[in-house]
């Protein structure tokens, strides 16, 4: 038998560490409802599965690695459960009357208009500053890149004015971004041969899929601010994705990594239903729609 490289036997300390923290933190969340600090228990469950995240680029098998990705991001939905109702729910603002549009057909099916911009997410927002940003670009690339803010605003500056539809039906028209395009940064580490699709990470533990011909498009930024203002930290602020001609949950915001895949990998939503690709002009809401 060949000796085990260095990478692997380091791929195999991560994978057992892993492995360790989310026995852990099932045996903290099995502990919980006789525990009564449910404050407590969440933010040791928090820590645990954000110390498991960290190890995951050092686990050298990517098909290991995604399956040990997702069941961290379980646990991580677990935690959230009474985030996810309340969002679901929606929020006052989403609730509001349709405004009226001069041209209806820039409205898709089953979408109305929402006067002002509502915050949709699971989970907490980070609060990250402008150098506090990171992005890794990594997968199925030339080169693993990590990427900082400034790094990022080096690339040729882009500004767009797009509508944004979000599955819960709400459409916000108009809006101005700021950012440079995805494709560029992937330019940056070099797409290898074979990659198709990218899973694009946020924090606190979302992700979504995406077809890298959805991701390479023109007018997919990589946004620091809308309507001329920084982007707020509720709508994404440092650094989100824009992904304008599908859902809204394509447009993952408080981006952190950009994995490439040669196979569609379900994301958060995905894997509770929603559409691969989530298209507002077929309503691609669901699968099997
Ligand atoms: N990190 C992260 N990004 C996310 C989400 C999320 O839950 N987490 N929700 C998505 C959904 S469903 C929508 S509609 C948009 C909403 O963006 P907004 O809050 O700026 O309106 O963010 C998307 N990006
Ligand atoms: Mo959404």
């Amino acid at each position: 038998m060949e000796p085990a490289t260095d990478a692997t036997d380091a791929g195999a300390g991560a994978t057992a560490r892993i492995a360790r923290l989310l026995t852990r933190a099932d045996e903290v969340r099995k502990a919980a409802p006789i525990r009564s600090d449910a404050e407590v228990v969440r933010g040791q469950l928090a820590e645990l599965l954000a110390e498991a995240r960290s190890l995951l680029d050092e686990v050298v098998d990517e098909h290991l690695r995604l399956e040990l990705a997702g069941g961290i991001a379980r646990r991580v939905a677990d935690l959230d459960q009474e985030e996810i109702a309340a969002m679901l729910v929606g929020s006052p603002e989403v609730a509001r009357a349709p405004t009226t549009v001069d041209d209806p057909s820039r409205v898709p099916a089953g979408q109305h208009l929402t006067p002002g911009w509502p915050v949709l997410h699971v989970g907490r927002a980070p609060s990250w500053t402008r150098d506090e940003v990171r992005l890794v670009v990594t997968g199925m690339v030339e080169r693993r890149t990590v990427l900082s803010f400034a790094e990022l605003q080096a690339l040729e500056v882009v500004e767009l004015l797009r509508d944004f539809h979000c599955v819960t039906t709400w459409s916000r028209l108009d809006n101005a971004w700021t950012g440079v395009r995805l494709r560029d940064v992937l330019a940056l580490a070099g797409i290898r041969a074979g990659a198709s699709h990218a899973v694009v990470s946020g924090a606190p533990a979302y992700s979504t899929n995406l077809h890298l011909d959805d991701l390479t498009r023109d007018d997919v930024l990589l946004a620091w601010a809308h309507d001329g203002a920084p982007l707020d930290r509720e709508h994404g602020g440092p650094l989100r994705l824009v992904v304008p001609h599908l859902y809204g949950w394509k447009s993952v915001k408080w981006v952190t990594e950009l994995r490439l895949v040669d196979r569609d990998v379900r994301g958060y939503w995905e894997e509770r239903g929603y559409h691969d690709r989530g298209d507002p002009w077929r309503e691609e809401r669901f699968r099997g729609d």
